[in-house]
């Protein structure tokens, strides 16, 4: 284990573009065990609090400021555990309450790489197991042609100007409650919202209840104090509701803003995560969106186009996102005794590696 006070060594770490977004892999073996020296380490690796991250790693935006640690499971069923661990970018704050789909993309080659697990001729599957509250377990199925994780590839995916190799990601039931407050509509500050997850904890707001067509800019959404203020007090009740509570200080749930789909998608949305607009939108987040869509009285499935099979193309401001998503019933009844829950979801991300090396992190106070 690396002792954070000496630093001067440098710690062993790999960058990896994993989906849309950006962030550290740690083996868990290369960080501190306890919780808080972690955390402390994270925030000088990152350059955190700063908005500018200017003295560490981050990338000054919260889809660039993340950090997956993985270590060999002791459950039969994965391969490796993962811990996400999202750094606040200008507050010193480490938060592993939320999974991220896209971070995960990047864990099956980092533990390839790392020789956690052994390569298979052609493709090696790994099966990932969450460590964050929402747990869960993924199977990424990495190309390895020559004995070594191939990135290249014909792959593209909204968000990422350039091809990779595919990496599918198949996930079974998560482990949580579809509708975490026992109802498929609420209302807060007189607006209708469905509160669902799939993994990610998310919010779901038709956008025209805001006054918006949903077809808005990430940067003129951001750039609005009355709306960010108005989203945020729905975000704090939604909470509390979701059996979050008080989640001033987090990052979930996330906002999404629904509206009919304007390119030939199923749905078109725009994602506060939770005080950003995403610039496209995150993985389990996408699977929360299509299972709240599919729910018939939810405030997202009146917009939701036709489509045929489990295949939903869900709308984002760079592109789409397809997620296949099932559940065991999209039919919400109140009282009934078992709510409709997620049988399986699958995506496709790429990833690539970036950098691999040691990090000098800025000297503790
Ligand atoms: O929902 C951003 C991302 C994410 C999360 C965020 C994600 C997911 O795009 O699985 O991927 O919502 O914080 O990286």
């Amino acid at each position: 284990m690396a002792d954070p006070s000496v630093d001067a060594d440098g710690i062993r770490c790999m960058i990896m573009r994993g989906g849309t977004s950006k962030g550290l892999y740690f083996l868990a073996a290369d960080l501190p065990s306890d919780a808080d020296s972690r955390d402390d380490l994270l925030l000088r690796v990152m350059g955190s609090p700063d908005v500018r991250q200017i003295d560490g790693l981050g990338g000054a935006h919260p889809l660039t400021s993340k950090v997956a640690v993985v270590s060999l499971s002791a459950d039969p069923d994965a391969d490796v555990d993962y811990l996400f661990l999202q750094v606040q970018v200008d507050r010193a704050i480490v938060s592993a309450t939320q999974t991220c789909g896209n971070i995960i993309a990047g864990v099956g080659p980092f533990a390839i790489e790392r020789g956690l697990v052994p390569v298979t001729p052609g493709t090696t599957r790994v099966r990932i197991r969450t460590r964050n509250p929402s747990g869960g377990q993924t199977v990424a199925t990495v190309e390895t042609p020559h004995g070594r994780v191939r990135y290249d590839g014909d792959t593209v995916i909204s968000g990422v100007p350039f091809p990779g190799a595919a990496i599918p990601l198949e996930s079974p039931a998560p482990a949580v409650s579809l509708l975490p407050t026992g109802a498929v509509v609420d209302e807060f500050d007189g607006v209708r919202v469905t509160c669902v997850d799939a993994g990610m904890p998310v919010v779901l707001v038709d956008a025209t209840d805001l006054g918006l067509t949903g077809t808005e800019p990430p940067e003129l959404l951001e750039s609005d104090p009355v709306l960010r203020e108005r989203v945020e007090s729905l975000r704090l009740q939604a909470g509390r509701a979701m059996g979050l509570g008080e989640v001033a200080d987090e990052t979930v749930p996330k906002m999404t803003l629904v509206s009919r789909p304007t390119a030939g998608g199923s749905i078109s949305t725009r994602s506060f995560i939770p005080h950003r607009v995403h610039t496209a939108i995150g993985v389990v987040a996408a699977v929360s969106v299509g299972a709240g869509a599919l729910l018939v009285g939810s405030v997202a499935h009146p917009l939701l186009a036709p489509r045929v099979g489990p295949r939903l193309r869900i709308e984002h401001p760079t592109g789409h996102f397809d997620v296949d998503v099932e559940l065991t019933s999209d039919l919400y009844e109140a009282g009934a005794g078992s709510l409709p829950a997620v049988r399986s979801s699958a995506v496709v991300r790429t990833a690539r590696k970036l950098a691999d090396g040691l990090v000098w992190p800025r000297p503790s106070r």
